[in-house]
């Protein structure tokens, strides 16, 4: 036997530890075996009994240190080389024959797997990946060359041919050497030991174990010891091994995502242990120079260190011992010299000192930069802002980040002004004021219109009682206990959202851990149905006692308007009242953006084709989702296509619609309540529903209109529109009675009666 992989397991990653097995079972080559170290878990054993993995389980105690677990999987193991994989992680299946070739082409003594890091799971982050020596559909593609042969074969004979090409060399292995003076910068994760390779002899004679007293960092000294006994190391070209970097620290935080109080003492230590064992000065140098860094970067950073200078005391003992190892000399700059100097000479109250006066100084520079304007207002909030009254008649609205006048706070809004015009001072934030020029309502002399993360939005949102806003409020933004923050979110949810949600394909990987601290500082969230409620709970985590289940404020509208409404914004819009009107409103995709925040959209509808087919009798309203920054050229459709994505309130655009086209935006739900029909025109579905979010309804039996995926479907269902309704009836009244059946139109009504007239 060739390998022992040796998989440190804790009950917590079982959501993940199914992908690392397949990623072992799927392997080319199979001369292995896998070592899992854990403590009494049926889940495991059952995964493990039904896997045709050659495996051995080890009991421990006490599996969270995983120092203990590595160890004992060493003693275990019986391959002539030793991998270590951490159970969240898994495997290119061509790793460990990529591997084996570089062993048998070397003498080396450590191999060094390069490391990808992942927020995805194993299909999603295989299938970005195209990097690897050879792709993760070879396979497929060897079956399909064999079958144009017509040659036939069987999977034994793929794999021996695989290996039989890579012994001819035709499918080509690379690495690099890494040598002593280039550890840390070149190795990937140059202080973990997962996706190492090590000669088991090699470990045996030079006596290396993990550190079992550090069970964070164990592995540092070890590693140290290694580099220190055999220098290169060789790292693989390209990326074999997969690091998971969990999107959700909330419910299943990794090792390094979890809080400890004593991690930086516990990091100090294990360099400190590291350096006993180093007689390299170059390696010294190294492990010095992380350690300088460590403590001017991010030890004076965290918010406990200038707490009181006597917490400290033992890390800095721990940091003068690394500081006067010998070693390789190392050059400082003259402000960091003396700190570290200072520390050297055990002059430790005079280092806590200057590193308090650097940071203060950097600090204060930061807030005196002229371009730093954002860092100034989060002081001045934190500082200034919070310590003044609370005005308690003042609410500040904000509806899609300061985009538009629309949505629920409009609808809490209006009403307010309406029937109790002087009691509130109503605060608008809009980015760009004269989208309201229009509206008679912003006349009126209680009503103010702020910028967002202007100096009058820190203030207001800092002193105000009321913020009612349908999207997320900043994280850093300091909330006052006294004040009340009413979330009314945009949308009955179709897409899975947050926790409900397995890949984070968007912009920010960080999303889930930010969403979930932002939404605890939500008062009250609002549903518009019971459906809502449920996924909101599990979605946002979200408790139910703060959830208002009323309806939607801001589909009240869609129950009370008047026909003579409909006409006016027929004018207001310039869309000739003859011609009836289709509305298309598509939502926006996870991985198609340009930079955060703006997202692409590739119009599939084809306008040239509906144009000739329909405009006698239609036209058509384009509606982008507010994140699309791309901007659509209609000039080819005058008279027919009309773009009013940047237009305020959907609302106005759904009240003259004759039909909505949409595809997997929530904008049906609200649509709905006016009981037209509604198509689906779902192109891309396979790719929304595997990789992006996958969604809450079953969309081939519960939606209330058809499924179309081309323009031609589209069209036809146009044309038949009204066999479409008659086919999609009694979907259509069952889809009413769940999603709508609250929107009442008094929905603002009762969030008004619990939030401002009791609070
Ligand atoms: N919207 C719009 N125009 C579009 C799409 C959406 O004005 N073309 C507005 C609607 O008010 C809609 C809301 O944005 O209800 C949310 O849009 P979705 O497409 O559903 O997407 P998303 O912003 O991801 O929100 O629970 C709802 C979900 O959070 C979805």
């Amino acid at each position: 036997m060739l390998f022992s992989i040796i998989v440190p397991f804790k009950e917590t990653n079982i959501k993940y530890i199914q992908n690392c097995i397949e990623s072992l079972e799927n392997q080319y080559f199979k001369e292995f075996e896998a070592i899992f170290i854990y403590n009494h878990s049926n889940l495991l054993e059952q995964l493990l009994r039904n896997s045709p993995l050659n495996y051995k389980l080890i009991n421990v105690e006490s599996p969270s240190n995983i120092s203990i677990s590595r160890n004992k999987g060493l003693a275990a193991a019986e391959g002539e080389n030793i991998l270590f994989l951490d159970n969240d992680d898994f495997l290119h299946p061509n790793a460990l024959i990529y591997a084996k070739k570089v062993i048998d082409s070397e003498t080396a003594e450590v191999i060094r797997m390069k490391i990808s890091k992942t927020h995805f799971d194993k299909k999603t982050s295989f299938n970005k990946i195209n990097q690897a020596f050879y792709k993760i559909n070879t396979s497929e593609i060897l079956n399909q060359v064999f079958n144009d042969l017509k040659v036939s074969i069987t999977s034994e004979q793929k794999e021996d041919l695989i290996n039989e090409l890579f012994e001819k060399n035709v499918l080509n292995f690379n690495y690099t050497e890494i040598t002593k003076n280039k550890l840390f910068k070149a190795l990937t994760y140059p202080l973990k030991v997962h996706g190492f390779i090590f000669n088991k002899k090699f470990l045996i004679n030079n006596n290396i174990f993990f550190d079992e007293m550090n069970d964070l960092y164990g592995e540092i000294p070890f590693l140290i010891q290694v580099y220190n006994n055999t220098v290169p190391i060789l790292q693989t070209s390209v990326n074999l091994y997969y690091k998971l970097i969990h999107n959700d620290p909330v419910n299943h935080p990794s090792l390094s995502q979890e809080t400890y109080t004593d991690r930086s003492l516990q990091y100090c230590k294990a360099l400190n242990h590291a350096l006993i064992h180093c007689d390299d000065l170059t390696i010294s140098k190294q492990i010095k120079l992380k350690a300088i860094k460590y403590y001017l970067y991010r030890i004076v950073k965290e918010e406990t260190f200038f707490e009181s200078f006597n917490q400290n005391y033992p890390l800095y003992q721990k940091l003068q011992n690394i500081f006067n190892t010998p070693s390789d000399d190392i050059k400082l700059v003259k402000r960091h010299k003396k700190e570290i100097e200072a520390l050297k000479k055990g002059k430790f109250k005079q280092a806590y000192f200057l590193s308090k006066t650097r940071v203060f100084g950097y600090k204060l520079f930061q807030f005196l930069k002229p371009k730093q304007q954002r860092y100034r207002q989060k002081k001045i909030q934190k500082h200034v802002f919070t310590k003044l009254a609370i005005r308690p008649n003042t609410i500040v609205y904000e509806s899609f980040l300061g985009r538009n006048y629309s949505d629920s706070p409009k609808a809490l809004f209006q009403y307010l002004l309406k029937h109790q015009p002087n009691k509130w001072k109503h605060i608008w934030i809009l980015n760009d004021k004269h989208i309201v020029d229009e509206e008679i309502d912003f006349n009126h002399k209680n009503v103010k219109i702020i910028k967002r993360f202007s100096w009058k939005y820190f203030y207001y949102v800092t002193i105000s009682k009321f913020f009612v806003l349908n999207m997320r409020q900043p994280k850093w933004l300091k909330k006052k206990d006294e004040q009340i923050l009413l979330s009314t979110w945009h949308g009955t949810p179709l897409k899975r959202l947050v926790f409900d949600m397995e890949n984070v394909a968007s912009a920010n990987p960080k999303y889930k851990l930010d969403f979930y601290q932002q939404s605890r500082n939500w008062d009250y969230l609002i549903a518009a149905n019971k459906y809502s409620e449920n996924i909101f709970e599990s979605a946002f985590m979200y408790p139910k006692d703060k959830i208002l289940t009323y309806g939607y404020p801001r589909n009240d509208i869609l129950t009370n308007h008047t026909e003579d409404r409909l006409e006016k914004i027929k004018t207001k819009l310039k869309i000739p009242s003859s011609k009836k009107v289709i509305l298309y409103a598509p939502t926006w995709r996870d991985d198609e953006y340009h930079k955060v925040g703006q997202y692409k959209f590739n119009l599939t509808l084809d306008l040239n084709l509906l144009k000739q087919e329909l405009e006698e009798e239609y036209i058509i309203v384009l509606r982008m989702h507010y994140f699309i920054s791309d901007n659509i050229d209609l000039s080819d459709f005058e008279g027919f296509a009309y773009d009013y994505s940047k237009y305020n309130d959907i609302n106005d655009l759904f009240i003259i619609s004759d039909m909505l086209i949409t595809d997997y935006s929530s904008v049906f739900f609200d649509f709905a309540n006016l009981k037209r029909p509604i198509l689906f025109f779902t192109y891309d579905m396979e790719k929304y529903k595997g990789m992006l979010r996958g969604f809450y309804i079953d969309m081939e039996n519960d939606l209330p209109g058809p499924l179309l995926y081309t323009s031609e479907e589209v069209l036809n269902s146009v044309k038949n529109i009204e066999q479409v309704e008659k086919k999609f009836s009694l979907k259509y009244a069952n889809f009413y009675d769940t999603f709508c059946s609250l929107d009442d139109g008094n929905a603002t009504k009762r969030v008004v009666k619990t939030i401002f007239e009791k609070n």
